[in-house]
């Protein structure tokens, strides 16, 4: 059975994001103008203090903003340590479509944003100024757990059948300044492949990095794992090779060719939206530690 169009994403933001996506998606658009569309929501939203505008700052109180995107024809564009830029999946995508290159970070990334009409703003939001001055008193360790997540992964399936998807966020609160998570690097915190499916992930980036998450569930699907199950897999993998998964959390999120979906995470808490003709729902992932 085929369950077209739909699309899938990261948290409950992800429902307003899902329903911008949805709008393209219903009408015969593309996967790939879906997910753009869809997770501009959340960064261009101040009260979401992890993706975009608003997004918490790193240890220098700078807002550093990671993201990428992934069509159905490996097309990919991502840009990091992107600085002043609200819209960081929009570069991303004119990365992919304009540069030769998959990736550009930092000052070369903004410079190549504003060449394209990308407007110079300032992301820091005053309660994400107050919210670091009171961590820079405290300078406790954060981990990245229920209160510290948001990170926004949309993956779309269209109704020609088409993968897309797309990851974007200001990464770990308070993060070393330099420090780029899973979130822009394709294979750890988005993967597409037409032919299987797609995946993404949130949380405590390292952990995706050292695995190439994202890229791991897809080809777990690959050998005939159900979306559920080769995120479940993911999460294991993670598990038996990294001592220290227990302090973090780490949740996929997966997408196949048919239209069927599933998650999995390390800790409770996780939850992802999901938008097809049946409507709307939110779904709580199941969880590796009880
Ligand atoms: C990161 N994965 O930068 C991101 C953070 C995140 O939910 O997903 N938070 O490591």
């Amino acid at each position: 059975t085929n369950n077209k169009p739909i699309v899938v994403s990261t948290w409950e933001h992800g429902i307003p994001a899902n329903e911008a996506a949805w709008k393209i998606l219903h009408q015969g658009g593309k996967a790939l103008d879906a997910v753009e569309a869809g997770v501009r929501v959340p960064e261009g939203d101040p009260a979401i203090r992890t993706v975009g505008y608003g997004g918490y700052p790193d240890a220098n109180g700078v807002v550093t903003l990671d993201a990428c995107i992934m069509d159905e024809n490996m097309n990919c564009g991502s840009v990091a340590f992107l600085q002043n830029i609200k819209h960081p999946v929009s570069v991303a995508r004119k990365v992919m479509e304009d540069t030769p290159h998959v990736m550009l970070v930092g000052e070369g990334a903004l410079e190549f944003a504003k060449s394209k009409g990308f407007k110079e703003e300032n992301l820091l939001t005053p309660e994400a100024k107050a919210d670091w001055q009171r961590w820079l008193k405290e300078r406790e360790v954060q981990m990245i757990n229920i209160e510290n997540h948001d990170t926004i992964g949309m993956l779309a399936l269209d109704a020609n059948g088409d993968l897309s998807g797309a990851c974007t966020t200001s990464g770990a609160a308070y993060k070393m300044h330099g420090r780029v998570g899973d979130s822009p690097l394709i294979g750890a915190g988005l993967y597409v492949d037409n032919e299987i499916g797609a995946a993404t992930a949130t949380g405590m980036g390292e952990l995706m990095i050292k695995t190439v998450g994202c890229h791991l569930v897809v080809e777990f699907m690959r050998q005939g794992a159900t979306p559920q199950q080769a995120c479940q897999q993911a999460v294991e993998r993670i598990a038996t090779k990294l001592g220290d998964y227990k302090a973090f959390q780490v949740g996929f999120l997966a997408l196949n060719k048919q239209g069927q979906y599933g998650a999995y995470c390390i800790q409770p808490g996780f939850n992802y939206a999901v938008q097809d003709n049946s409507g709307s729902q939110l779904i709580d992932a199941n969880n590796l530690l009880k």
